[in-house]
């Protein structure tokens, strides 16, 4: 008898595990289903599954393909599991090619095709299905948010936008996407809801036009290079009942939330000092140094620092100079430091594309400080330090992946649960990151050296 194993989290089961399922028996004579626990999806970095343990097992009970049915609970169970019930076959989707190849080493391994685009027909109910996403951009960002939604339960990326039908086309092939399309009406209506990773100066127009057509958005930081654009749009989100967000990663991973905590509970006593540092070097004539494609410092890097700065201190700034480093031959500010004072605070955020610096986050109070090393907007570990060293306390987080998950599995919360927004990142948070981009890009508060 021939045997075959699988494994899965089987959320919200729907036609692409079917298929999988059918098409892994039909590899052997006898199928084994692995269905992972909660702990274990957590271990793994797995986001947002909906359904308990035994609802799932339920589930793939009631599709009738499984000969049998194991918990998957722990690392490196798959060997033991293949090496224990002598198998054949170990069969998983595409999206995992070449992850498995280890286990060529005890059996058969075959990556089945994913099933592309999970119609809506096949969703269970309206509001605990399976959310339909497309992408607008094929660059950097937005390969590595296809490669982190994997990891996050209850979406499927189903089709790109762009203009250039050869890198769409080979985008979607590479990514196993249902469709790919130039058309942005067309694309619209194929979807529930989109992520837009395109250049920065386009974000506002596309989030505008999919709002307006009922869709929820989530948008890369920074979203529109202004708090007035920034009002607008939360403002027609409201009224088309949709969800705007956007996408600064550092605010939805679980170490960043911590560290916001720990620094308002008085630990440090009042916080009278925030310094934050972003740099990241870049060469050539790409996107970041293009003045027409809204690069430069401010706008590709500030939404990090201004981010915690604002969710410690808050939006009442009464003060805020910006000196910068400009680059003659693109034009574009290299390094900007940008001074707030509060009322009872000051903060410097710095931001360099041309020069580096140490990108860490200090966070200075009357009784203590919290030190965040580089790269702090990755928050994994941050140590809280007194004058006494003894006291000091060292913090550690998980930061899975890019971090990309963190944001789409918020959006997808917010989306389920029709929150218009958490405490993560206010709307009001967002449009003042937005507004003093602005206020940088109006150029009357920047002195240059
Ligand atoms: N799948 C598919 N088509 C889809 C969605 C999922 O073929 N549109 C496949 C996946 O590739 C996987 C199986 O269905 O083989 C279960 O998918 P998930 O429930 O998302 O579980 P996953 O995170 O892929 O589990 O040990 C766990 C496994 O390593 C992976």
């Amino acid at each position: 008898m021939k045997k075959v194993i699988t494994y899965g989290t089987f959320d919200l089961f729907h036609d692409g595990h079917r298929r999988l399922l059918e098409r892994a028996k039909k590899l052997g004579d006898y199928l084994i289903v692995g269905i992972t626990t909660e702990n274990y999806d957590e271990s793994r970095g797995k986001l947002n599954v909906q359904q308990g343990l035994m609802e799932r097992i339920e589930s793939v009970k009631a599709s009738g393909i499984a000969d049998k049915i194991i918990i998957e609970e722990y690392e490196g169970q798959k060997i033991n599991d293949i090496q224990k019930y002598n198998i054949d076959v170990f069969a998983i989707g595409s999206d995992w090619v070449g992850k498995f190849d280890y286990i060529k080493e005890y059996c058969t391994v075959v990556y089945l095709e994913r099933t592309k685009g999970i119609s809506s027909t096949q969703i269970r109910t309206k509001n605990n299905g399976i959310l339909k996403l497309g992408i607008i951009g094929y660059g950097r960002i937005a390969n590595r948010f296809i490669r982190e939604s994997k990891y996050v339960s209850g979406v499927n990326i189903e089709g790109v936008f762009g203009g250039n039908i050869k890198s769409l086309k080979e985008f979607a092939e590479k990514h196993e996407l249902a469709f790919f399309e130039t058309d942005f009406n067309k694309f619209l209506n194929k979807i529930d809801a989109i992520y837009v990773a395109s250049p920065h100066l386009t974000h506002y127009a596309y989030a505008k036009s999919a709002l307006e057509n009922g869709k929820h958005v989530l948008c890369e930081k920074p979203m529109v290079l202004s708090g007035k654009q920034a009002k607008e749009l939360y403002s027609l989100s409201k009224s088309k009942k949709c969800i705007l967000l956007e996408a600064i990663k550092t605010a939805y991973s679980p170490g960043f939330i911590r560290l916001i905590s720990v620094a308002k509970s008085g630990l440090i006593g009042e916080i009278k000092n925030i310094d934050a540092t972003f740099t990241k070097l870049v060469e050539g004539d790409c996107r970041e140094l293009q003045a027409n494609m809204g690069g430069g410092s401010v706008t590709e890097l500030a939404s990090y620092p201004l981010l915690a700065i604002i969710k410690i201190l808050g939006t009442d700034i009464e003060k805020i100079e910006f000196y910068s480093y400009f680059d003659n031959y693109h034009n574009v500010d290299v390094f900007t430091k940008i001074n707030m004072k509060y009322n009872t605070a000051i903060a410097t955020a710095k931001v360099g594309l041309g020069v580096k610096s140490e990108g860490d986050l200090i966070i200075g109070g009357t009784k203590g400080y919290i030190y965040v090393p580089a790269p702090w907007w990755k928050t994994e570990y941050f140590e809280i330090r007194y004058e006494d060293f003894s006291n000091n306390k060292k913090q550690y987080y998980k930061f899975e992946g890019d971090g990309l998950r963190y944001e789409l599995a918020e959006f997808i919360y917010m989306i389920n649960n029709r929150c218009d927004q958490t405490y993560k990142l206010t709307q009001m948070e967002s449009y003042k990151i937005n507004s003093i981009i602005e206020q940088f890009l109006g150029g009357n508060a920047t002195e240059r050296i």
